[in-house]
């Protein structure tokens, strides 16, 4: 049951999508001092999940988390706000229950740090309205929650399969030889991703027409190959007399203003921008039309960057700054001295003065909202900018779409990528850790950069990544200029990475599926073990395994130099040791704890018993895929009951009942099938 609770007058995020009666009497469970905290006294060892995108474990007990979202590159254990703001959490405890504070502010949350078994929530603002749901177990809260912010994004069908990116490929001819070296490799690939320097000078909705002198063409030449170019859109405007965004965006003052009325300076990657105020409809309207002009170039998907919105200074900083620096010359700078020196030029970027000084007209109504109150919600609107302009532009077509940045309510518009993590075996665990935080809070198309994007990668990381990425439903290589290269072919275990792409795409049926039924039905793809196995007493201290989808358990290698690992299984299961999707053994495996081998080449994960997953041959590209012909793969003592969705991947006729499929499979081994889709189930393979 949902309850909402109203303090102050908060604004409307729009994160919630049905209407509820405000409740005015006691919040049970927690403990309100309004203007103050809201506190909660934990049961010693019951786990609290969810934040979505935050630092540390599944379980978020022991440290202290805020949603302030921060373009944070170099994020360690020890950090407290990433990219997004997901104010969703639940406590389970005997009696379980969720709590979401729309609150577009800064909320921090205090989940045992100062007190070991208390919960302590704060923030900025009190104006916000508070949603506590409880329900039968943590499942059940979970989709009453997602119900109740809106469907999930569903993306295109090839935005399953796998895409290459790196900040620094150039021109045409960068991404022709990233194409044609997957393809001598014989690696699938679907998409490269052009970052900033596809633009002229960073501008957004510009091209560079030296590097990429015929773009319409070039596309084209793409699409031939199956490749989709996925060019990424930045947050901040360039200022620049001439360029009609800016010039537009000034004379109908779309853009954020300071206090006096005068247009926000900020600077990020063009130099000096200015921010459109995405929180203002018209305004926002008007930059999401802007996207039609790659959309006419036949380019079908985007990302958009730096919206938190990322500032690496504004104007008036900078002046200031360098007045005071020019005080120090030619004095002797002692300790604390130099730290003040140095920290006025660290301090420039992402500054919270700086976040204080500009304003929105929100939602249009003409009262002016200082930034900082509502922070957390641009990164959110400018995604929500682009999807609703797809809705008007391309209504029957899905379009590719994630952010950096968001707030709960941008789920509906588009996915997120885990922002710029570091080429870190604790970033792959991090990476693992945050897929059912995100899910909870309805993000489902979601995936890091796999390889690592920040530092120097090696082979055997990228490898082992690869082997958790193939099941992440965005699965995107990417990293940062200056870095090691770290396409697949950069390196001597080229095979066994191609290796991994290739059971990505056999297990696509599977994957599809999956997410499919999560998105449609507000359910999680990814959970925690103890979402499926609550009265399990090991299942809540599990924090390297996860449950995807009906079928499988993963349990990634995520150690360097590691052969195996330790596997902890709530039920009896099957192991499936892979190289290729050809080659590969499997093996029962009884409740309990288990170690389990993995060479380096070799992924490993589990099906559970009387559980099924369809398989499929795969190919170059989603689209060179038969979804018709398929194998079933499975652990069947008794009965397997596996259901499939599939559809052609593009439109959006998603309650149509013909997309499903009914697949039975018995210990005598017949396959039957109750449902109007063509498919045909060739060989079983696994035990029975
Ligand atoms: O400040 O566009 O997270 O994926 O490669 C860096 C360049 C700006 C940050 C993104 C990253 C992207 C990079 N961008």
């Amino acid at each position: 049951m949902i309850r909402k609770y109203h303090f102050g007058n908060p604004l409307n995020t729009e994160a919630v999508v049905k209407e509820y009666p405000i409740d005015k009497g006691e919040i049970p469970c927690i403990e309100v001092k309004e203007g103050e905290k809201i506190s909660f006294i934990m049961t010693k060892g019951a786990p609290v999940y969810g934040l979505g995108e935050q630092v540390r474990g599944i379980n978020k007990r022991g440290w202290i988390y805020t949603s302030n979202c921060t373009d944070d590159p170099n994020h360690r254990e020890d950090t407290h706000s990433l990219y997004g703001a997901h104010n969703f959490l639940v406590f389970a405890e005997a009696e379980p229950f969720g709590l979401f504070l729309d609150n577009p502010g800064k909320v921090t949350f205090d989940i045992g740090y100062t007190q070991q078994d208390i919960a302590v929530i704060t923030m900025d603002s009190w104006d916000m309205d508070l949603y506590y749901i409880d329900g039968k177990d943590l499942k059940d809260i979970v989709k009453q929650f997602r119900h109740m912010v809106g469907r999930s994004y569903i993306p295109p069908k090839w935005a399953f399969g796998f895409g290459q990116s790196r900040w620094g490929y150039q021109s045409e001819e960068d991404i022709r030889e990233v194409e044609q070296r997957y393809r001598e490799l014989d690696i699938p690939l679907d998409s490269i991703y052009l970052d900033i320097d596809y633009m002229e000078r960073f501008k957004d909705f510009t091209l560079n027409d030296e590097t990429f002198p015929d773009f319409p063409e070039f596309v084209k030449e793409m699409q031939e190959k199956h490749i989709h170019l996925v060019p990424i859109i930045d947050a901040g405007v360039k200022i620049e007399e001439g360029y009609p965004v800016y010039e537009e965006g000034v004379e109908k003052g779309y853009f954020c203003k300071e206090k006096d009325g005068k247009d926000f300076v900020a600077a990020v990657w063009p130099g000096r921008v200015h921010f459109p105020d995405m929180l203002n409809p018209e305004a926002r309207r008007w930059f999401g039309l802007k996207y039609k002009f790659l959309l006419e170039q036949g380019i079908d998907g985007f990302w958009n960057d730096m919206n938190e919105p990322a500032i690496f200074y504004s104007e008036n900083r900078l002046e200031k700054v360098f007045d005071e620096l020019e005080t120090f010359r030619g004095k002797n700078q002692d300790l604390m001295t130099h730290f003040h020196f140095k920290d006025l030029v660290l301090g420039l970027a992402n500054n919270p003065e700086d976040y204080r000084s500009f304003y929105h007209n929100f939602n249009g109504e003409g009262t002016l909202i200082r930034h900082d109150k509502v922070h957390n919600l641009y990164g959110y609107n400018m995604t929500r900018a682009a999807g609703e302009a797809f809705e008007e532009l391309e209504p029957d077509k899905r379009i590719l779409m994630f952010s950096r940045s968001s707030y709960i309510g941008m789920h509906r518009y588009g996915g997120i990528w885990q922002g710029d993590n570091l080429s870190w075996w604790s970033h792959l665990l991090l990476n693992i850790k945050m897929m059912p935080s995100l899910n909870m809070c309805g993000f489902l198309y979601t995936g890091a950069d796999l390889g690592g994007f920040g530092a120097d990668t090696t082979e055997d990381l990228v490898l082992r990544w690869m082997q958790f990425g193939l099941f992440t439903p965005l699965m995107r290589n990417h990293a940062a200029l200056g870095t090691r290269e770290q396409e697949l072919y950069q390196f001597s275990n080229s095979e066994a990475c191609g290796n991994m792409v290739k059971i990505r795409y056999s297990l696509l049926p599977y994957l599809y599926s999956e997410y499919m039924k999560a998105a449609l039905r507000d359910e999680m793809m990814f959970r925690p073990l103890a979402f499926d196995y609550p009265e399990d007493p090991f299942a809540d201290q599990v924090e390297d395994q996860l449950m995807i989808g009906d079928s499988i358990m993963a349990a990634p290698v995520h150690e360097q130099n590691a052969t195996g690992r330790y596997v902890y299984l709530p039920e009896d299961m099957m192991l499936v040791t892979m190289r290729s999707p050809e080659d590969y053994d499997v093996q029962p495996m009884e409740k309990g704890h288990h170690y389990v081998p993995a060479a380096m080449e070799e992924l490993i994960f589990f099906i559970r018993k009387n559980h099924v997953i369809p398989v499929a041959k795969s190919a170059k590209s989603v689209a060179e895929m038969d979804f018709e012909h398929l194998d079933l793969l499975g652990y069947v003592t008794e009965e397997a009951v596996y259901e499939l969705y599939d559809d052609d991947g593009y439109s959006k006729d998603y309650e149509n009942p013909e997309h499903y499929e009914t697949i039975t499979v018995t210990s005598q081994g017949t396959i039957s099938q109750n449902g109007k889709m063509k498919k045909e189930f060739g060989k079983f393979s696994g035990i029975r």
